[in-house]
C-alpha cells in the first residue's frame, strides 16, 4: 500500500489525533504541523485534534504572525510529552522522537506517524514515516494531502501562505540541493492564490540583531583558514563580557554560516564551536558545506548529531576550543584531507 493510503487508514480509524513537532521549532516545523491541522480539518472535521509543541513559547515574529499560530499548545521543556491520551501521533519534520521530546508517555498501542524530510534512522516505535527527501516538511505535507483530496484539493490563502514560508525559510530561499521542480511547481501553484513578499518574509527570518555585529566581529577574528575550511569558535567569556544576548549569538553565528562563509573564495566548508555555557565541558558544533562538497552531517553524526548534507550540528565534550576542534578534524573522511 503506497504512503499516503496506510496515512488515510490510520487517520480514518483514530479519534483523538495529536499533531506535534521537534522541540524549538523552526518555521518549516510549524508551518507542516498547522498545514497537517489545516488540511485533516477540512477532511476530518468531526475528530478531535491537537496541536502541542515542547516550548519555550516562540515570540518571534515570523512564527507568531502564522495563521493558527495562536491554536498551539506549549509545554514547558522540562515535562514530559504525553502521547497517551492520542489514538494517532502525527509527528511533522522530524523522524525521531528524541528530537521531538526526551521523555515521552505513551501506550504500548499509541500509533505514531512521521512526516519528515531529513536523512534520519526513525525509531522503532514509528509505525509510518513518510519521507520523500524534500525541500521543507511543508512539500511533503502539501503533496500529501493533495493526494488524499484528490479532486476536492483546492489551495486556499492558508494553505498558500504556509508553505510558501516553510519552503522559502527551509531552502535558505530555494538554495539547498532538495529543491526540485515539485517545489518550484508548488511555489507557483501557492503563488498564484497569494504571493508571499520575499524580501519582507526574507528580513523577518533572518532578524539579525544590532549586537550580532559584536558576534559577527569575534567570530571573524578568530577564523582559521586551512585550504578549502575555515571555522572559528565563541568564547563564553566574551559574550559575556560584552552582554550579548543568546539571539545576539544565534544572529551572528548563523550569519558567518549560512551567508559568509558560503561565498567566501576558495572556501568549501566550515564549522563554529562554541562553549555551551562556563562551566560545562559541552561544545555546540555547527558545520556548513557548499554543494558538490563534503558530508558534513556524516561529520555531525560520528560524534552523535545530525541535521542535512550541507548543514548539520552536534554536542560534543571537549576540554577546550583546540581539542572540540581536533575532534571534528577528526572525522573529516579521508577522500577529503
Ligand atoms: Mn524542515
Amino acid at each position: 500500500m503506497s504512503d499516503h493510503e496506510s496515512f488515510r487508514q490510520l487517520v480514518e480509524k483514530s479519534v483523538n489525533i495529536l499533531i506535534t513537532t521537534h522541540k524549538s521549532p523552526d518555521p518549516d516545523a510549524l508551518t507542516s504541523s498547522l498545514l497537517t491541522l489545516h488540511f485533516l480539518k477540512k477532511l476530518y472535521p468531526a475528530k478531535y485534534y491537537e496541536i502541542v509543541v515542547k516550548g519555550p513559547k516562540s515570540d518571534k515574529e515570523v512564527l507568531t504572525e502564522l495563521p493558527g499560530f495562536d491554536k498551539i499548545r506549549w509545554i514547558p521543556r522540562r515535562e514530559p510529552f504525553d502521547f497517551s491520551t492520542y489514538d494517532l501521533v502525527i509527528i511533522l519534520d522530524a523522524g525521531n522522537l528524541h528530537m521531538v521530546s526526551k521523555k515521552i508517555d505513551m501506550h504500548d498501542d499509541t500509533t505514531i506517524v512521521a512526516i519528515d524530510h531529513h536523512d534520519v534512522k526513525p525509531n522503532s516505535e514509528i509505525s509510518l514515516v513518510i519521507n520523500e527527501g524534500d525541500s521543507a516538511a511543508s512539500e511533503t505535507v502539501f503533496t500529501l494531502f493533495k493526494k488524499l483530496s484528490g479532486k476536492d484539493f483546492t489551495i486556499d490563502k492558508i494553505t498558500a501562505e504556509l508553505t510558501q514560508i516553510g519552503i522559502i525559510s527551509d531552502t535558505n530561499r530555494f538554495m539547498w540541493e532538495k529543491v526540485s521542480t515539485q517545489t518550484y511547481q508548488i511555489m507557483a501553484d501557492c503563488t498564484k492564490v497569494y504571493k508571499i513578499n520575499m524580501e519582507k518574509l526574507f528580513k523577518k527570518l533572518i532578524i539579525n540583531t544590532r549586537d550580532s555585529i559584536y558576534v559577527f566581529g569575534h567570530i571573524l577574528k578568530n577564523a582559521v583558514f586551512n585550504d578549502d575550511l575555515v571555522y572559528s569558535h565563541i568564547s563564553p567569556t566574551f559574550v559575556a563580557r560584552k552582554g550579548l544576548t543568546e539571539d545576539d549569538v544565534s544572529s551572528g553565528t548563523s550569519h558567518f554560516l549560512n551567508f559568509y562563509i558560503r561565498t567566501l573564495e576558495d572556501i568549501n566548508w566550515g564549522f563554529i564551536v562554541k562553549k555551551t555555557s562556563h562551566t560545562s565541558g559541552l561544545w555546540t558544533v555547527s558545520l556548513r558545506s557548499i554543494a558538490g562538497s563534503l558530508d558534513v552531517m556524516e561529520i555531525a553524526q560520528k560524534l552523535g548529531g545530525g541535521g542535512h548534507t550541507h548543514a548539520a550540528s552536534t554536542r560534543i565534550r571537549a576540554d577546550s576550543y583546540k581539542d572540540a576542534v581536533s575532534q571534528v578534524l577528526d572525522f573529516v573522511p579521508l577522500s577529503y584531507r
